[in-house]
Formats: C-alpha cells, structure tokens, sequence
C-alpha cells in the first residue's frame, strides 16, 4: 500500500473548498473559466510543484501534473456546477495529487495528475476531456456557448498564457478516477465503496421554439402561439411516450429553460430549453431521440411554431477496464471487507473519454442523503478517508503502473 497521508490529504480537500465558497453549508461555485476556477487551478498547480511534479496546462485549461516517463494518471474535475458541493470532482483531484505525492516520497510506482476543465459542462459534456479525448472533434470547440450564449473561447481567454500543448495520452498506462457516488445507493445500503463496473451514456441538445410574443390581455387563447405551451404539451408528450421504451434506470432532464421575454403579460414567443437523456444502452439513447424529435414536430406543426434544434453532444455508455476493476475490488475487500459493491454511474464522468485512450476505472464513495449538484452535498470524512485507502492499496496492484 502507498503510504498516504490522510490529514494532509484533507487539509488539501478544504483549501480547495475554500476558492469559491458559497457561504452556505460546504458549497462551492467554480464553474469553468470563473475567477474561481483558475484561481483554484493555479493554487492546485502550485501544490503539483510542492509535490514535485511539473504542472502543464493543455489548450482547454486541463491541468495536469506530470511526472517523467510513463505513468498511471489519476485525477477527476475542480470546476463545479453554477450551485455546486465541495467533493464533486475536488474529491478525485487531490486524492491523486495525495496518492502521487505519496508515492513519490516512498519511492513507489509513477502517478500523474489532472484536473479536467469544464467537466460540468457549461459549455458542453465533459468538455476539457472530451476534447482531448478527440470526443469533441476540434473543429466544434469554437462554435460552443454556455446558456448566457458566451462561446467557449471568450471565456477561456479568461486563462491567458496558462494554456499550453497537449499532453500526449501514450504516455498514461491508464486512468484512474475517485469520485463521490452523488447518488443514494451505497448510503441507503450502508455500503462504503462502489467499484464501478460502466457508465451510462448521455444526450444533450438544446431545443428551440418560436410562435408570436403578444399581448396577455388582448390576445384570444384561441389565437395565441404560445411558446410556453408548446413547451408544456412537448414535455407531457415525452414522458407519455417514453414509457414504453425505457428502464427504471433511464433519466431525462429539462434542466434549463429560457423564456422570452419572460414578462407577466406577455404571451412568451420564444423557448429554448435543454433536453437531456440517460442511459446504459446506446440504443435505447437512440430510441428516445427519435421519439423527442417526432415529438417536437408533432407540437411545432399542431401549435404554429418554428422548431430548431441545437447541437447534438453526448458520450456513450462505457465499461470499465476488468483488470483496473480487479484491482480496486480486492482493495476495497482488504480495506472494508463486505462493506463495498460493484455499480454502475448514472452520473457522468471524465473516465467516460478515458476509456477511449487508454484502461479506465472509478471508485465511488457515499454521498450522504444521495444529494449532488446542490450545496448540501457531503459525505463523511471518515468515508473520504477509506477511499483514498483504497486508492493507495489498489495502485500497488495496479498492472498498468507496474508494468
Ligand atoms: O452531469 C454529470 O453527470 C456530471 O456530474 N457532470
Ligand atoms: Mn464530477
Ligand atoms: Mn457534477
């Protein structure tokens, strides 16, 4: 086992949370590209140095932290969610930067780290590894905007002459991910470890429809092309039609809704709204795509709007590598025995992409009360704790950073 140190380890986790405190609970707002972000990206390169390994900034703002010759990478997210937790993504980073540290000092197997940009997807899903993963072909990076319509490079100018090259992946013998479960199982359960077996894979797109603003006064109900309504009979037909298709694992989202002019008494125009799906099997993410495009036509036609679509981002459903996974259950069994499952992630992840360039596997902690992308988000520190243990015994085991 890698002799970490789980004081430091948490000492670290805290002045992470301390860059863009909400001032509620443990809460955090970080997102990609904010002040916050790169303050919180300049202190973790900083640490990197400490720890002696060279930091580098790929052309996204992932930031990694490199130790020479070939090695394991380990790490996760430090942007958050516009209303985010304190552990989502913070929790992967600096349990790697510990486990690299750690070995460093003992003299023990390779560990780089990373902290992906904009995994929260304010401009995307999984941006900055999806984008090094080639997920996101180069050519699309320039063309994406957050819901405020700020494109991706504006905001990343934000970085200035942080940005460097791109790391080249063959240099990882894998990727290795810390997480917290951001859902109830392992609490509800009692259990203090997942190893994940895959993880599902997402849809996204932005939808838009456009009928006649008008009076809310004067205009007849009969007469209205009501951008609202139309938005409220697309979402009653989905969720009609969806249920014959999928499991009670599959999830879909209208998460964000921009309604214009939005105004009391103005019959609204113009909707644009977020739809998002998930799922284990990439046939049934095709299944639901087709039913909300035949749904939105169906609705455009019968209610008088025009209907675009946005882009389509997504990842696919992804296992994890069985010889990684391997590895984290036997650790696991040695550190908590009887006190840890194999699961799937319904929550998406940067391990995701990894697993196109190189072996990848996650490890899951509790969340307490299954509450994520919320400021109450936490998990007992006793739990952070054995997670990290886990980590260090299941490196030493590891195939790819032994070999
Ligand atoms: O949305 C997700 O699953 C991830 O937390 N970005
Ligand atoms: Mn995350
Ligand atoms: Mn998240």
């Amino acid at each position: 086992m890698i002799p970490v140190n789980p004081d430091r380890f948490l000492q670290d986790l805290h002045s992470l949370r301390a860059i863009g405190a909400s001032g509620v609970g443990k809460g955090v707002v970080r997102p990609a590209y904010s002040a916050a972000d790169i303050e919180a990206r300049d202190w973790l390169a900083q640490r990197m140095i400490d720890a002696g390994l060279t930091p580098q900034f790929d052309p996204m703002g992932s930031l990694f932290g490199l130790v020479e010759g070939p090695s394991l990478l380990m790490g996760s997210h430090s942007d958050t969610q516009p209303e985010g937790g304190w552990l989502d993504g913070a929790l992967g980073v600096i349990a790697a930067l510990e486990v690299a540290r750690a070995a460093k000092e003992s003299g023990g197997p390779p560990v780089s780290v990373v902290s992906f940009q904009d995994e929260e997807g304010r401009f995307g899903v999984t941006t900055g590894s999806a984008a090094w993963s080639g997920v996101l072909p180069a050519e699309k990076i320039g063309a994406l905007t957050d819901p405020k319509g700020i494109t991706l490079p504006e905001a990343r100018a934000a970085m200035g002459d942080r940005l460097g090259g791109w790391v080249d992946p063959k240099r990882f013998t894998g990727f290795l991910e810390m997480h917290i479960e951001q859902g109830p199982l392992l609490d509800q359960t009692g259990g203090k470890i997942g190893v994940v077996e895959a993880i599902v894979g997402i849809r996204d797109r932005v939808i838009r429809f456009e009928g006649q603003q008008n009076h809310a006064g004067t205009t007849p109900m009969a007469l209205r092309r009501d951008a609202f309504q139309a938005l409220g009979r697309f979402n009653t037909l989905i969720n009609e039609r969806f249920r014959n298709v999928v499991t009670p694992a599959t999830v879909w989202t209208i998460g964000h809704v921009s309604l214009h002019p939005n105004a009391h008494s103005v019959v609204p125009g113009k909707v644009a709204f977020s739809m998002q799906w998930r799922d284990g099997e990439a046939e049934r993410l095709r299944r639901m795509e087709e039913i909300i495009r035949e749904s939105a036509e169906e609705v455009a036609q019968a209610m008088g709007m025009t209907l675009a679509f946005g882009p389509m981002l997504g990842v696919e459903p992804v296992a994890m590598d069985r010889a990684m996974r391997s590895a984290l259950a036997e650790a696991a069994e040695a550190e908590v025995p009887e006190q840890w499952r194999q699961m799937p992630s319904g929550a998406l992840h940067d391990a995701s992409n990894m697993a196109r360039l190189m072996p990848a596997a996650m490890l899951f902690v509790p969340s307490i009360g299954g509450i994520s992308h919320d400021f109450a988000e936490d998990t007992a520190e006793a739990d952070l704790v054995s997670g990290l243990n886990v980590l260090a015994r299941a490196v030493a085991r590891m195939p790819a950073s032994t070999g």
